[in-house]
């Protein structure tokens, strides 16, 4: 097996259960470890998943390709009634528009990584 290199970011991937194995099958094939986490929104507190993948710098703009290539944006309208904060006030009481799908994506630098 190919000696993997050192990761020194942390690419985290916030993206929705359907697209999540699509795209945790894609980079573990082209050679990026990830794991997948599953996770719920705060807003709508639907599921989603948190895909972490350590990689090297110069691996950060492929991953980030390859989540945009898999993970396509929509727009969807939600009732209030179905938010679980409604009654809190400060919402507006007809459908907000919502973006699902899509990926929310943060690179951090990993300052140790060590495998026991
Ligand atoms: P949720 O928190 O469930 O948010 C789902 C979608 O609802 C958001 O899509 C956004 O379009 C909308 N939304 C969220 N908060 C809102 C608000 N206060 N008012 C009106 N609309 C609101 P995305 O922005 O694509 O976010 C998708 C998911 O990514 C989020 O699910 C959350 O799990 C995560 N996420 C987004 N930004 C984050 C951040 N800064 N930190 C941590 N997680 C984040």
């Amino acid at each position: 097996m190919r000696e993997r290199p050192t990761p020194s970011k942390l690419c985290l991937l916030i993206v929705s259960d359907s697209d999540a194995d699509r795209l945790l099958n894609r980079l573990v094939t082209e050679g990026f470890p990830a794991t997948k986490i599953g996770s719920t929104g705060g807003f709508l507190r639907r599921g989603n998943a948190t895909i972490i993948s350590g990689v090297p710098d110069h691996a950060v703009d492929r991953v980030i390709e390859i989540t945009r290539e898999l993970c396509h944006a929509r727009r969807e309208f939600v009732p209030v009634q179905s938010l679980p904060f409604v009654g809190d006030g400060g919402f507006p009481t007809e459908p907000i528009e919502v973006r699902v799908g899509g990926a929310t994506i943060f690179v951090l630098d990993i300052e140790r990584f060590e495998q026991a």
